[in-house]
């Protein structure tokens, strides 16, 4: 098989667009893709400063290594869950990356700052733990983000994640969040800021195959939470579509973003947001969803240790 483009022996196949590649076009169509993204969805310009928020895994490497190729100004942003041994595996991924390439990186852990990793989060609220986790990375990366003076925070939400996360959303008639699945979120309070995911044009296939090709040292590990997830099912559902149908996934989040979403616009709940009385973090109740989550756990936890 030659490469579509130079006839170079081609490392990688795509079917859904009809073509392969050899490594160096490999790569660049990646960039050519993320840069179509960025210009299309208006998320970033040069002037930006990006935070990337880096677990250590492929996607988020590949964000990091593609966003600062393209000559974009980045600071890595890595947050210590305090998960068995995944996290501290996933943080000495990130800290050699970022030592190695020379990027500038803020690592927040969670547990020195809050007192609570997530497995302890999990056990002393009712959430479970990919609940507290979400939140609390939402959070710490919007706090981050502005008290850092970053213009916008990108996350490496590949294609699979975000169909994935559509075919949940429709399964369960989730409106409100269908109305919210834009590919870039401008800040709507001064106590938030705008995020974007640059990579929904590239499978989770092409992510990994961009890591190994540059030869990217990333986590592989997956997280212990995340076995059994749902939305791994609705990947493997979607998977077995797009093989029988090349190009299908594209079609259906591309199309749900250009036919379906505006559909949904009446279903986002408007209420105002306030500044959190704890933290000053913008939220629409007194006291927003982190710090009272935080307020329970410190509770809890008394409670059991009295
Ligand atoms: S890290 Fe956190 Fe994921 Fe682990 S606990 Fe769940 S949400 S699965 S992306
Ligand atoms: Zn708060």
């Amino acid at each position: 098989m030659k490469c579509r483009i130079c006839t170079e022996k081609a490392v990688i196949e795509t079917r859904r667009h009809n073509t392969a590649f050899c490594k160096e076009c490999f790569l660049t169509h990646v960039e050519r893709q993320v840069q179509k993204t960025i210009e299309s969805e208006k998320m970033l310009s040069k002037e930006d400063r990006v935070l990337v928020a880096v677990s250590g895994g492929k996607d988020s490497l590949t964000l990091w290594e593609v966003l600062h190729r393209l000559g974009y100004q980045t600071t890595g942003f890595h947050i210590v869950l305090g998960i068995g041994d995944y996290s501290p595996a996933a943080r000495e991924k990130v800290e050699a990356y970022a030592e190695k390439q020379g990027f500038p990186l803020i690592v927040t852990d969670l547990n020195e700052e809050y007192d609570f990793t997530v497995p302890e989060l999990a056990l002393n609220t009712p959430r479970v733990p990919c609940s507290a986790c979400g939140l609390s990375k939402r959070y710490l990366m919007n706090r981050t983000a502005l008290g850092g003076g970053f213009s916008v925070l990108a996350t490496g939400h590949n294609l699979d994640d975000v169909a994935s996360t559509l075919f949940g959303n429709l399964f369960h008639w989730h409106t409100e969040q269908l109305a919210r699945m834009e590919p870039s979120r401008q800040a709507t309070h001064p106590k938030l800021v705008k995020t974007c995911k640059p990579l929904i044009r590239l499978t989770e296939r092409e992510t990994l195959a961009y890591t190994l090709l540059r030869g990217i040292d990333y986590h592989e590990e997956e997280c212990p939470n995340a076995e059994g997830a749902t939305s791994l099912l609705y990947k493997d559902l979607l998977n077995q579509l797009e093989h029988a149908s090349p190009g299908v996934k594209q079609s259906f989040y591309f199309g749900f973003l250009k036919k379906g979403r505006s559909a949904f616009a009446a279903d986002v709940n408007g209420a105002d947001l306030r500044e959190c009385e704890v933290c000053g973090q913008a939220t629409t109740t007194e006291v927003c969803a982190f710090c009272r989550m935080m307020d329970q756990a410190h509770r809890t936890a008394s409670r059991r240790n009295s």
